[in-house]
């Protein structure tokens, strides 16, 4: 029996639309002290809140996963298994495809919420050889993954450098049949150079660390002291040709592979001396490993954009062979869950094309989290049979279609200073955009500043900022042409081509003299700008359950809480917001058989209906909704007295039952 009223208690508010009073100070509070007995998890409705602890947990051994294992959702405390467990349930009792939205700043502990999820949805559904196989490609196409597309950054030690999203495939009983893996932006820049304190990808020092003595032979670095690509000391930690061959890989995909790596790793040290002659290539391809020449600047550019190109289209090749390996069969019917491990929104010192490119990533989930969410509470409001009241709220389609807009969005006329021909650079394509964003709310610049007469000095002439949702952004216009363009020299892509390297020349279609097209690839932007539209068309498909992830402090320390960090994401995630959203129609809905459980007690029949049981404590009818399954209560407050009535009811319980046992003594 609880000895305190539980929704009294700021820390034991498990769901954040309970608060009362709602301000950005209660909310903050509230996680803070959830955090501090260690509760990391909070829910806003059916949106889950993680607060990254930093250091490991009990609270994800196989009894925990029993114990959400088909659990009454509101009878346990909040959980990511309670998240997986539903969407999995209704995954497979009510035939709805699902999605799982995980965002949240670097480090905050999005890629082990995934992995938590998959590993629950594994544990819980069916067992048997097929299935476990299937199971096993699954989970262990993660390792192979962070080998290539992780890096050790000064914000996480295994930082995902892509956005992943992975659809995971069921029959109609539940059973995993396999998957589709779709990757996002790949920060290959990372191939060249990284901050000081940062590390490349992962799977260079395992390479060094333990790969085959003959490709360490090959790949060996001519140095490994400071230098771009430095590879100090990394000790391997997983294995991933283990989880290679796991998923499917044939020894030789494997040494292809890890040869390809091996060149991208070469090329990241070679030294460049005097002579460069892009046709001389046959340095990178394997059968002659050799130092490859090259002058000054034009050396430099076209063995960095080699060295980045070959990364990033073995990552996409990583990525498809092994989709190859978890694709179900055509024909089979099928229901999905998707899960989205993406990276959050970003605001650093200096913002360039790379954050430009995330936020408005965020900027469209941002969007599709409002749409989803206003849809879902309708949808369930006509399925429960109730009248519906729009909710008012920010829309941010005005933003995105700042960035978006196909004729006049930022992105086209980034695309058409890309294609335009003569001298083009980044002024003329500020000088564009200040032009036709002049009046707009969300756009700001130098140059709109003054015709507005602002004075503001913290905005640099080479800059224009954004008003995103989650709070403005300035962005520096520098090398935004060069990174949309993301040319290569198409030398390079014939010298790559005509490698005899089967792997390294199935990479570079283009380089087939044969098919060489003149026609321009498609930029970066309008890359992502496509792959985000699918995306999108996809998640709205489905059936969301978010998962907000925070990080608590900046030194990754265990059980620190900094407030003002914690506050800064909670704007970012748009916390607020979404609690508004969520109790502008009803804040608390519950299925009558588990509403009853927890009430009856206020009841003075033996078997009350809720409305009898809610009439008989002389709510305000407008205060209350009758669904066709659930009830739904407008206001915490009434749920606050439900709650207290409840209270006081046990207590007048105890002392009777106590009276009685005295009495018969
Ligand atoms: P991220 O995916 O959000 O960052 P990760 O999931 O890699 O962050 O988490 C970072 C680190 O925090 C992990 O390596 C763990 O040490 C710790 N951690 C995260 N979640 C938990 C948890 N539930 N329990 C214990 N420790 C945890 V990035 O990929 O950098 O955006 O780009
Ligand atoms: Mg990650």
């Amino acid at each position: 029996m609880e000895a305190t009223n539980p929704l009294l208690d700021a820390a034991a508010i498990g769901d954040l639309v309970l608060l009362d009073p709602l301000s950005e100070d209660s909310l903050l509070r509230t996680l803070r002290e959830r955090f501090q007995r260690g509760d990391i998890y909070t829910y806003i409705g059916n949106v889950l809140i993680s607060v990254n602890p930093y250091q490991p947990l009990p609270i994800y051994s196989p009894e925990k996963v029993q114990e959400y294992h088909n659990c009454n959702f509101f009878a346990v405390k909040p959980h990511i298994y309670a998240i997986a467990d539903d969407a999995y349930r209704s995954l497979r009792d009510r035939d709805r495809d699902q999605c799982i939205l995980i965002t949240g700043e670097s480090g905050a502990g999005k890629t082990e919420a995934s992995k938590l999820v998959m590993s629950y949805v594994a544990a819980v559904s069916s067992k048997g050889e097929e299935v476990d196989k299937v199971k096993e490609q699954l989970l262990q196409s993660n390792p192979v993954l962070e080998a290539f597309g992780n890096a050790k950054t000064i914000r996480n030690d295994n930082s995902s450098r892509f956005g992943k999203y992975m659809d995971v495939e069921f029959d109609f009983k539940g059973e995993p049949l396999g998957g589709v893996i779709n990757n996002y932006l790949l920060e290959k820049s990372r191939i060249v150079r990284h901050v000081r304190g940062e590390r490349n990808f992962h799977i260079f020092y395992q390479l060094l660390a333990g790969g085959s003595v003959q490709l360490l032979r090959r790949s060996q670095p001519h140095s490994t002291g400071s230098k771009r690509g430095s590879m100090g000391g990394y000790a391997a930690r997983v294995c991933p040709q283990d989880a290679m061959r796991v998923i499917g890989f044939s020894p030789t995909e494997v040494t292809e592979l890890l040869e390809v790596t091996a060149v991208v790793l070469k090329l990241g040290n070679v030294e460049l001396s005097s002579s460069y002659q892009a046709s001389g290539m046959e340095a990178c391809s394997i059968t002659e490993p050799q130092g490859r020449a090259g002058d000054g600047t034009g050396g430099y550019y076209g063995r960095d954009a080699l060295a980045k190109n070959i990364y990033s289209r073995l990552f996409d090749w990583l990525v498809t062979r092994i989709n190859t390996s978890i694709q179900v069969k055509p024909g089979k019917q099928r229901k999905v869950m998707g899960v989205l491990d993406i990276y959050g929104f970003e605001i650093f010192q200096d913002n360039g094309f790379e954050q430009f490119i995330i936020n408005y990533c965020n900027e469209k989930l941002q969007q599709i989290f409002i749409l989803l969410t206003l849809k879902e509470e309708q949808e369930e409001y006509v399925r429960e049979g109730i009248q519906w009241t729009p909710v008012e709220f920010f829309d941010n389609s005005i933003i995105c279609n700042l960035i978006e807009n196909s004729k006049s969005g930022i992105l086209a006329m980034l695309d058409e200073e890309c294609l335009r021909p003569g001298v083009v650079n980044e002024d003329t394509f500020l000088t564009k955009l200040n032009l036709l964003f002049a009046t707009h709310k969300h756009y700001e610049s130098k140059e709109t500043q003054n015709a507005r007469r602002v004075m503001d000095t913290s905005l640099p002439p080479q800059c224009f900022r954004i008003h995103h949702y989650a709070g403005k952004v300035t962005y520096n216009v520098t090398g935004f042409i060069e990174k949309n363009n993301d040319l290569l020299f198409r030398d390079l892509s014939q010298a790559m081509w005509a490698a005899r390297h089967p792997l390294l020349r199935s990479l570079f279609p283009e380089g087939d003299p044969q098919k060489a097209s003149l026609k321009l690839p498609p930029t970066a932007g309008s890359q992502f700008k496509a792959s985000v539209a699918m995306l999108m068309k996809n998640l709205y498909s489905k059936n969301p359950n978010y998962i907000r992830c925070i990080k608590p402090n900046e030194t990754k320390a265990a059980m620190l809480f900094t407030p003002e960090l914690v506050l800064a994401q909670a704007r970012y995630l748009g916390l607020m917001e979404n609690v508004r959203v969520r109790r502008a129609g009803y804040a608390f809905r519950q299925l009558y058989g588990s509403f009853l459980e927890r009430y009856k007690v206020l009841g003075s029949r033996t078997w009350p209906r809720a409305e009898a049981l809610l009439e008989e404590l002389a709510f305000p009818p407008e205060e209350l909704a009758f669904g066709h399954t659930k009830i739904f209560i407008r206001s915490p407050r009434t749920l606050f007295d439900l709650e207290r009535r409840r209270q006081e009811r046990v207590v007048q319980l105890v002392t009777l039952i106590q009276k009685m046992i005295r009495g018969w003594r």
